[in-house]
């Protein structure tokens, strides 16, 4: 009947409508990563928008685009991204955001965190709530840490286990000016390229070596192009940040941020040991594959600080003498 078909068409309307109402509430960010879920990074992030989703309900969804590929895969334009509302979130290395924050080159200070616990008493102390500060007053909200890793250093010549061994090595380095400077003060001869471009530079011979954590090493297979020499030097420790757009972050409810901050925090206490855990079996897997790897003894390991004091001459203004003191604080006491 013809009352059949309006009430029909009644309730059809209603529930279009409401699935519209739905679909505008439910809102989606864009979440930017370098690596993929290959590797632990990758997995924090993942692991972040599981987390979101499960608990918002499917309200609030989180999703991932790896690779760099929403900064054309200028890893070092992640944060103006961000910043600027053209991405809405990421989970980024400390390294690729600070040429827009120069505080977060407290992290790359060469031989500066010796170990996790020194790790951790930065990223949990004074220091890690000033960086927070300087990120925030740069128009992004930190929201928890992960972990990339200690960076290690690889190349295709021979053995390195002193800084004399660097002389003239073409050494991929990230987008990041200290890393110039320390491989410049080591005799090295530094490139600059993104994560994108390191690869085929590595394969063609381009460059002679690079510097990675064990997870990246591993995953990407850099002995497969030709790396078969590791020098395990814990130089710097490359901690992860999960933030979000500060409009964004302005636009939700105070649920939706409290749901933010925390699976972020849980993501990334769960990367962080995941990360650490799997080092030891990564180790052997590469060495399983024939890379030859070389550990330093203390005097081997002065040699290279000492190597690179110049570095801290030079950057420690930079990134503010109050920071460095603090994550001395942090780490040693008063
Ligand atoms: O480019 C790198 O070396 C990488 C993947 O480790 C970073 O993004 C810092």
């Amino acid at each position: 009947s013809s009352r059949h078909l309006t009430r029909l068409a009644t309730v059809t309307a209603i529930s279009l409508s409401l699935s519209i109402s739905a679909s505008v509430q439910a809102r989606e960010l864009s979440v930017s990563t370098v690596l993929s879920d290959a590797f632990p990074w990758g997995q924090a992030a993942e692991k972040w928008a599981d987390l979101v989703a499960e608990r918002s309900d499917g309200e609030l969804t989180l999703r991932v685009y790896p690779n760099s590929q929403l900064v054309n895969g200028d890893q070092t334009r992640e944060f103006s991204a961000m910043r600027s509302g053209l991405i809405d979130a990421a989970v980024g290395s400390t390294i690729n955001w600070s040429p827009q924050v120069p505080e977060l080159n407290l992290f790359s200070l060469p031989f500066f965190m010796a170990d996790v616990d020194d790790v951790d008493s930065v990223t949990g102390g004074t220091a890690g709530e000033m960086v927070f500060d300087a990120i925030e007053s740069r128009g992004v909200v930190p929201l928890g840490w992960g972990e990339n890793g200690f960076r290690q250093l690889s190349n295709s010549r021979g053995p390195i286990d002193e800084p004399a061994d660097l002389d003239g090595l073409k050494i991929r380095v990230v987008g990041s000016p200290l890393f110039q400077d320390t491989f410049t003060a080591l005799g090295a001869n530094p490139t600059q390229m993104s994560w994108t471009d390191a690869k085929p530079a590595l394969t063609t011979g381009a460059v002679d070596g690079q510097e990675n954590p064990l997870s990246v090493f591993d995953v990407a297979r850099i002995d497969q192009v030709g790396q078969e020499y590791l020098t395990l030097w814990n130089y710097m420790n490359d901690p992860l940040i999960f933030a979000v757009n500060q409009q964004v972050w302005n636009s939700l409810s105070e649920e939706e941020r409290t749901l933010l901050r925390e699976t972020a925090e849980e993501a990334g206490a769960w990367e962080i040991e995941m990360t650490r855990e799997q080092e030891p079996e990564r180790l052997a897997a590469i060495k399983e594959r024939g890379v030859t790897v070389t550990e330093l003894d203390e005097a081997q390991h002065q040699a290279f600080v000492e190597a690179t004091e110049s570095v801290h001459d030079e950057w420690v203004p930079r990134i503010g003498s109050e920071i460095v003191e603090a994550a001395r604080v942090d780490m040693h006491g008063e």
